[in-house]
């Protein structure tokens, strides 16, 4: 599988976007291609951000680059929904289970927050379990999270044997969380769409898994989150390698025993 030459493949959206990269964010996506597929890999991101709940874009970039790394196999975190009445119970649920991963609770509140303060965010922001200080410096951009994939192959026998459907979004999602928390660094990770008609979001831990809530937000808000609770003061350049460069495949081995 990991024999063949794979590019990383980005996109960015924006609307009143510059190279710079401010405007309103619409839209971004990352993903691992062959050669053979850059083609169809650039036209699924240009896809995505060209009919997109947020508005249509008037500016984006769309790049690829050859890996020259080895690319690291990680299975996928186990996944749980949860079904609440109310986005207020959404987000309760939320904080519980943050609490339960064992974040603090003045470190949540804190972190909630600063989602008032940054509206915008293309990336996420990177909270200090200790302080709850926001430890990136990256203003609204955050921290992107780059050079992941799932084969599909390989994801449409984990869904259907989990008997979930074959969701693009849920896959992404479930990829981002699967790279993020294996790294020890990251606590937990709490997320919820900035898309007006996707309401459903998550909060995710290596030993929790990807528990999805059903309601974070009410439709029409456009106001999005990811939020990762890290504690790693002593290897922080070496964590930001990890999120941004290290690439990875989400790889599930299959279960005979169900
Ligand atoms: N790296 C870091 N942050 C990101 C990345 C990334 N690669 N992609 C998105 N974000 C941040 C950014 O601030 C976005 O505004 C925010 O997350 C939301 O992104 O049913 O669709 O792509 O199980 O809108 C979760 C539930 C859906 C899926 C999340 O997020 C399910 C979603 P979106
Ligand atoms: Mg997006
Ligand atoms: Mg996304
Ligand atoms: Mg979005």
């Amino acid at each position: 599988m990991q024999q063949e030459r794979y590019y990383s493949v980005r996109m960015r959206a924006a609307r009143n976007g510059t190279y710079e990269g401010d405007g309103k964010h619409i839209s971004g996506g990352e993903l691992l291609s062959t050669y053979n597929n850059i083609k169809q890999a650039v036209n699924a991101l240009l896809d995505k951000a060209l009919t997109h709940s947020r508005g249509n874009p008037d500016f984006m970039q769309i790049q690829f680059e050859a890996i020259t790394e080895p690319i690291e196999c990680i299975p996928p975190l186990t996944i749980k929904t949860h079904e609440v009445e109310s986005a207020d119970r959404g987000k309760e649920l939320s904080q519980e289970l943050l609490a339960k991963a064992g974040i603090q609770r003045k470190v949540i509140e804190k972190a909630y927050r600063y989602l008032e303060k940054y509206s915008n965010m293309r990336g996420a922001m990177l909270v200090d379990i200790h302080s709850g200080e926001r430890v990136d410096d990256r203003g609204s951009k955050g921290v992107r999270v780059s050079r992941m994939d799932w084969l599909n192959d390989n994801f449409e026998k984990w869904a259907a044997h989990y008997g979930l459907p074959n969701h693009s979004r849920m896959k992404e999602a479930l990829i981002l969380a699967s790279k993020v928390s294996a790294y020890p660094a990251t606590v937990a990770e709490l997320c919820w769409s900035d898309d007006p008609e996707y309401i459903t979001g998550y909060v995710a831990s290596k030993e929790m898994g990807y528990q999805r809530i059903n309601k974070l937000k009410e439709y029409g808000d456009e106001q999005g989150c990811r939020i990762f609770f890290v504690d790693a003061s002593r290897e922080w350049d070496r964590y930001l390698y990890y999120l941004e460069k290290q690439p990875v495949f989400i790889h599930w081995e299959g279960k005979r025993d169900g």
